[in-house]
């Protein structure tokens, strides 16, 4: 431990301490806009500026010493705080009210904080880049605080970003569908300001149910329960899942199902793919399919090694695929008529709806995706009360849902989910704890073995795209022991994607996952083949898994 004074307090810190840790300690809390507590320490800013000894430093970089003198708020320190910040705001637009982080700005309250009431304003005049389906660049709004780079090249190893010539940007300032982005919306997550945000499209959910011709049915996925609790002001999971449909109801949607009922059954599809590659010898390992920016990010880096995939589709495009035609069918229903709009903590399921794959019921089968943020902004805007709301339950056919299709939304979760059914499946005995606890969690890579009545089966899991590459490597050079891996493209699983509330810090995570697991442990099926209307869909329509119908509308073909 080190001794340092902190604004004339003594405080014992350990030896590896930065002055910003330290003053924490201390209960100084130094502001700053490059730092980010999942994140390296950039010195971008400058903001953290303190007097260390008499002289300026940054407080984010400086390691503490013995007998150090730290003050943190002299009017030095302050007027050289609001300096460097002047260099910031300079060259902002100042177009706050038109912008999606408006309250919700690292800038924003970085200056009020300070107390900054008058700068020079010569704001920078640069192109928009609307050229994703899933995200917006506005770069005249960066301040370089060079976060995204950090997330986009060092944890996602996708490289779409650079910093040149002492600007952010696409790599050979192409706009960013024609660079190597996976469009899984980290960037956005990490950026402090709104010069990277997910492409916003509430507009078209509010014509959609203006509309008195169109049916208007919304999925929910797994993971953005636990999260839009943030969005209207309550505790991370807090809201439960009627009250979030009735608040739904309330938005006007016409009926209400979960992308939990396809999660189940892409287990039930999955499961037995996997069954049949390991009986008849075929591809191995199987590589899940159902996060959209990992489909990007395999197509682009190793589409040689595409055929690894499973062929199911996503939960939501599988949804997608059968209300336009199953529920569609059962209700009498012109699917002409079907406004299909998915709730999704993920800004590459806007893109993944927009493939020309999805089709497979005639129509476009996901019509409108939402990201967890932008609900929140439908529920603040149309006044949601959810303490007043009753508890609504969700429609039938397509709404019923195991505790194995809930944890699809934290990273390990649909392995998890395929071991309860596999298990049941192979060795035809019931599994009395449900619970594979080796492949939960938030490292980077998991692994487990499982036996299968003698047949040994061997599992990883990784989430975001570095461990990704890492597997893939393993793959490609025909060292991968693994007959079965899970691939979640965002760190944490879907419950950290990149349409989910700001911040989404490691913390946040944590917190999130724990609200998935709560509810899993609390359901009173927690296998998906336990699904009932998945039985009945299996009944009534689909006759088999992967039968004729299930190659039509639930498996797809990814092709380099
Ligand atoms: Fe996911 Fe999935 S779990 S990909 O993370 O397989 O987005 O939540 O909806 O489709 O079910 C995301 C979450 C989600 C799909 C499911
Ligand atoms: Fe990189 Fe993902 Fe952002 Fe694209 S969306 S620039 S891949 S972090």
């Amino acid at each position: 431990m080190v001794s340092v004074v902190i604004n004339g307090s003594k405080v014992d810190v350990p030896e590896d301490f930065t002055v910003m840790q330290a003053a924490a300690q201390a209960g100084f809390m130094i502001p700053s806009l490059c730092s980010h507590p999942d994140l390296k320490v950039k010195e971008n800013c400058n903001v953290c500026v303190v007097e260390v000894n008499g002289e300026l430093k940054n407080a984010c970089a400086e390691k503490v010493s013995p007998g150090m003198e730290v003050k943190t708020f002299t009017p030095r320190v302050i007027e050289a705080k609001r300096e460097n910040l002047k260099k910031i705001l300079k060259v902002h637009p100042q177009d706050c009210l038109q912008c999606a982080r408006n309250q919700n700005c690292e800038l924003q309250a970085l200056t009020a904080t300070l107390t900054v009431r008058s700068f020079e304003h010569k704001p920078l005049q640069l192109t928009k880049d609307t050229s994703t389906p899933s995200i917006v660049r506005d770069p005249s709004k960066c301040t370089l605080c060079g976060r995204c780079v950090e997330v986009c090249n060092d944890i996602q190893t996708v490289g779409a970003l650079e910093i040149k010539d002492g600007v952010v940007q696409t790599v050979d300032g192409k706009p960013l569908i024609e660079t190597k982005c996976v469009m899984c919306g980290q960037c956005a997550l990490a950026c402090p300001v709104g010069a990277i945000t997910e492409k916003e499209e509430i507009d078209r959910f509010l014509e959609a149910i203006a509309d008195p011709e169109k049916i208007v049915v919304t999925q929910i996925a797994p993971a953005v329960r636990v999260a839009v609790a943030e969005e209207v002001g309550m505790e991370t999971g807090s809201l439960d899942m009627l009250t979030f449909v009735a608040g739904l109801r309330q938005l006007g949607f016409d009926y209400v199902f979960h992308t939990n009922f396809t999660a189940d059954l892409t287990i039930m599809e999955e499961g037995n793919e996997l069954l049949k590659r390991l009986k008849e010898g075929g591809t191995l390992p199987m590589l899940t399919s159902c996060s959209p920016g990992w489909i990007n990010f395999i197509e682009t880096f190793y589409p040689e090694q595409l055929p690894h995939l499973s062929t199911c589709k996503s939960p939501q495009q599988m949804f997608g695929a059968l209300v336009k035609t199953y529920w569609a069918d059962k209700m009498g229903i012109d699917p002409a008529k079907i406004f299909s709009v998915s709730i999704m903590p993920c800004t590459a399921k806007k893109y993944e709806a927009t493939r020309p794959e999805m089709r497979d019921s005639g129509y476009q089968d996901v019509d409108l995706v939402l990201t967890t943020r932008e609900v929140g902004r439908l529920f603040r805007m149309c006044g949601v009360g959810f303490d007043k709301l009753q508890p609504s339950n969700f429609d039938s056919l397509m709404g019923a849902y195991t505790g194995a299709a809930v944890i699809f939304g934290a990273s390990g979760g649909v392995m998890e989910a395929a071991l309860r059914t596999v298990y049941e499946v192979v060795t035809g005995k019931t599994l009395e704890d449900v619970n594979f606890t080796a492949v939960r969690g938030f490292e980077g890579m998991k692994e487990a073995e499982v036996d299968l009545d003698g047949t040994k089966v061997k599992v990883a899991v990784a989430n975001s795209l570095g461990c990704a590459r890492k597997i893939m490597e393993e793959i490609k050079a025909g060292t991968s022991p693994y007959h079965f891996i899970e691939i979640m493209c965002c760190p944490g699983g879907c419950i950290g994607g990149g349409g989910q509330p700001i911040p989404s810090t490691v913390a946040k995570r944590v917190e999130r996952i724990k609200g998935i697991y709560i509810e899993d442990e609390g359901l009173p099926l927690r296998k998906s083949h336990e699904n009932p209307e998945v039985k009945l869909l299996y009944e009534d329509f689909l006759h088999e898994p992967l039968g004729h119908k299930s190659h039509e509308l639930l498996h797809t073909h990814y092709t380099p």
